[in-house]
């Protein structure tokens, strides 16, 4: 595919945080950078260590390959390769790789001169990702409290976590977290057809219509329209709530709250005007 004009005037050197020129190359259309190697080099020894601790378990079935973390009785010191030490190896790998993608991420807005939104949008993943097995584990004082790397297997985690503290719906964070992941998709919903119903009008024939026409769609009908620079910050805003609220709601259980979820609400039977 032939190469965008803007794409070839951007394409020049510079920008990079570190490695100076060594690896401000592109291989075909990815940018490399120090950053694209970190990236590389962890997601491969990850994945093959993935595969060796399968090759070390029971199964090859993909949905019940599990890369456990070690026991609880080990706290946080190292554990053997094949009881724990290969999730604590992959944990870092894991991060490495996830950091390497936002710094290179990080890279190519300097080079093009932009703001640096993505990259800071994904760092709230993996605030959520190592918050899951970095920040809560050590607070509770033990790696086993981390979730464990399979398909099925981390499901049975979240499914365990949950219960061990009753019905986990009652966690507000929890409540406001997936409140946020609904407002997001709404959002989204309504931003994608808003642009497609503009662009592609109903008449065939008719010109493509302008911001005006979606502000006027949205005034007509609930007499605001946020705009086309707020809806995108608005989105990103739900977005990135929604994940943040969700590193919430589960580094509190078992560090500041270790009851059920719904005796957090006798707060509100303790009010003294009932
Ligand atoms: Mg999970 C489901 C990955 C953390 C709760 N989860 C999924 C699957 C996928 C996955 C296997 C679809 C996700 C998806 O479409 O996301 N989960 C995954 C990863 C992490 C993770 C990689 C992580 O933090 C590194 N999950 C967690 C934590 C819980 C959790 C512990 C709260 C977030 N997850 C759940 C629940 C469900 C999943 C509940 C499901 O029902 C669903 C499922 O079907 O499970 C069987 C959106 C992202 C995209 C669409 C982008 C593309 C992502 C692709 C699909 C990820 C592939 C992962 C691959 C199999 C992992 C190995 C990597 C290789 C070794 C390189
Ligand atoms: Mg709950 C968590 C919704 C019922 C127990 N629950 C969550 C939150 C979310 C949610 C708010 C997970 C999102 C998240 O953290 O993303 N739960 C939710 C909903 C219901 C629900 C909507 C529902 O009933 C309708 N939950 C229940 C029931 C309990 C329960 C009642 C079980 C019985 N729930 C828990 C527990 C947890 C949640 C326990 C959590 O731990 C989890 C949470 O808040 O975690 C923080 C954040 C995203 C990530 C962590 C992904 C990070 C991705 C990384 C950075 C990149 C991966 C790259 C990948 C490897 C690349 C692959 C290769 C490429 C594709 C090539
Ligand atoms: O490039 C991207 O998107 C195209 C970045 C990305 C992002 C970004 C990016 O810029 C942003 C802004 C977000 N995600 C945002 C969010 C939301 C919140 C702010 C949140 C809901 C979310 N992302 C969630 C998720 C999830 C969930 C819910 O589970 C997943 C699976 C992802 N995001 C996935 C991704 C990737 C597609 C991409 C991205 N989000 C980041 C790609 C990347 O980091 O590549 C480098 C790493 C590798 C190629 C592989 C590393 C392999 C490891 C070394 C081994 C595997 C370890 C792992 C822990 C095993 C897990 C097993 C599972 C079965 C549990």
């Amino acid at each position: 595919m032939a190469q965008l004009s803007f794409e070839r005037k951007y394409r020049v050197r510079g920008g990079t945080l570190i490695g100076g020129d060594l690896f401000d190359f592109w291989v075909g259309p990815f940018y490399v950078g120090f950053f694209g190697v970190v990236t590389f080099f962890f997601s491969v020894l990850g994945t093959v260590l993935i595969f060796y601790g399968a090759s070390q378990g029971p199964t090859w079935n993909p949905w019940l390959i599990s890369i456990d973390p070690p026991a609880l009785e080990v706290g946080l010191g190292a554990a053997p390769l094949l009881e724990g030490g290969l999730w604590q190896i992959i944990t870092i790998c894991a991060i490495f790789a996830f950091v390497g993608w936002m710094m290179r991420e990080v890279e190519i807005c300097r080079k093009l001169g932009i703001g640096y939104h993505v990259p800071f949008a994904f760092g709230v993943a993996i605030f959520a990702y190592v918050t899951l097995v970095v920040i809560r584990p050590v607070l509770m004082g033990a790696w086993g409290h981390g979730f464990p790397y399979g398909i099925f297997s981390h499901l049975d985690w979240v499914n365990n976590v949950g219960y061990a503290y009753g019905n986990f719906h009652y966690n507000p964070a929890h409540m406001i977290a997936i409140s946020f992941f609904w407002i997001t998709a709404l959002a989204l919903a309504l931003h994608g057809s808003l642009i497609l119903s503009a662009m592609n009008p109903a008449r065939k024939g008719d010109e493509v219509k302008s911001p005006d026409h979606e502000d006027t769609y949205f005034r007509d009908l609930i007499g605001y329209s946020i705009g086309p620079l707020g809806i995108h910050r608005l989105g990103l805003f739900l977005a990135l709530m929604a994940g943040f609220w969700s590193a919430v709601c589960i580094v509190i259980s078992g560090t500041i709250w270790f009851q059920e979820w719904i005796v957090w609400w006798d707060w509100y039977y303790e009010l003294p005007w009932w």
